[in-house]
């Protein structure tokens, strides 16, 4: 009976993973098609969603022969871009994008975004910032109508490291809630970003705006970037369990 119900319990999470995968990938496949076109300039965020974006961008090239340069946003997204035999630019030589596609934690009924749970905001911020265009992706477990329905882990904040112990002091007494140093999963050390910087996890216990709550917590030095994104997104792509697409 043991042995039973573990096989079904690993057997339900395999379908929820594969559910969960089938419908990022169509997301993605629906985002890259009707926003790539040939001889774009086009940034590629971080994360499992955007895995399914290039991949699309690769079938086509070939396919179609479609010719993108692509500007990562991560160490991840720059792996991706080259394995995947695409072309890699950089913002030094390719510093405005015609667009942008990056997954997020969880999307709000205003289009403010929490992104950051894999610790890439900075750099996703300053190639969503560059493009004409931002498009998120997304499977439907990140579409909310207030932050914090879906996403627990709290909003991101990348810190210089001298400066987390004062700005931890600083959003929690300003704004309530836990501010919370990320660690490694071996618990070995703080996660340490592409940037050489600490993260924060802001878990917020109350709806704030969250324009003017970013724009404070940004001023605080030491900080180099939060992960709400706000006023920045066009489009977003949900994957529906259905298998159909919900655009907002
Ligand atoms: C990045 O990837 C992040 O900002 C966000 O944390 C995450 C979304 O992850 P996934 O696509 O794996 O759900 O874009």
């Amino acid at each position: 009976l043991i042995k039973q119900a573990a096989f079904n319990s690993i057997s339900r999470h395999k379908t929820t993973v594969a559910m969960v995968d089938a419908a990022k990938r169509l997301a993605a496949r629906a985002a890259v098609d009707e926003y790539v076109k040939n001889g774009q300039k086009v940034g590629i965020g971080s994360g499992s969603t955007i895995k399914f974006a290039v991949e699309r961008i690769a079938e086509r090239t070939k396919d179609e022969s479609l010719n993108v340069v692509c500007v990562p946003t991560s160490f991840q997204a720059r792996e991706l871009i080259l394995s995947s035999g695409l072309v890699l630019e950089s913002l030094d030589t390719t510093p405005v994008l015609d667009v942008a596609i990056d997954g997020a934690d969880e999307v709000d009924k205003d289009f403010v975004l929490i992104k950051g749970g894999g610790g890439c905001l900075t750099q996703e911020k300053i190639v969503a910032a560059a493009a004409k265009k931002f498009i998120v992706i997304a499977d439907y477990r990140k579409d909310s109508t207030l932050l914090g329905e879906q996403y627990k882990k709290g909003i991101p904040v990348e810190v210089i490291p001298m400066a987390r112990v004062p700005i931890k002091r600083k959003i929690e007494s300003n704004f309530g809630g836990k501010a919370e140093l990320r660690m490694a999963i071996n618990k070995a050390g703080p996660v340490v970003t592409d940037n050489g910087n600490f993260i924060l996890d802001w878990k917020f216990d109350k709806v704030h705006k969250w324009s003017e709550v970013h724009k404070e917590i940004k001023l605080m030095p030491g900080v180099v970037e939060t992960g709400l994104f706000v006023d920045m997104t066009n489009a977003v792509f949900f994957g529906l369990e259905d298998g159909s697409v919900k655009t907002k």
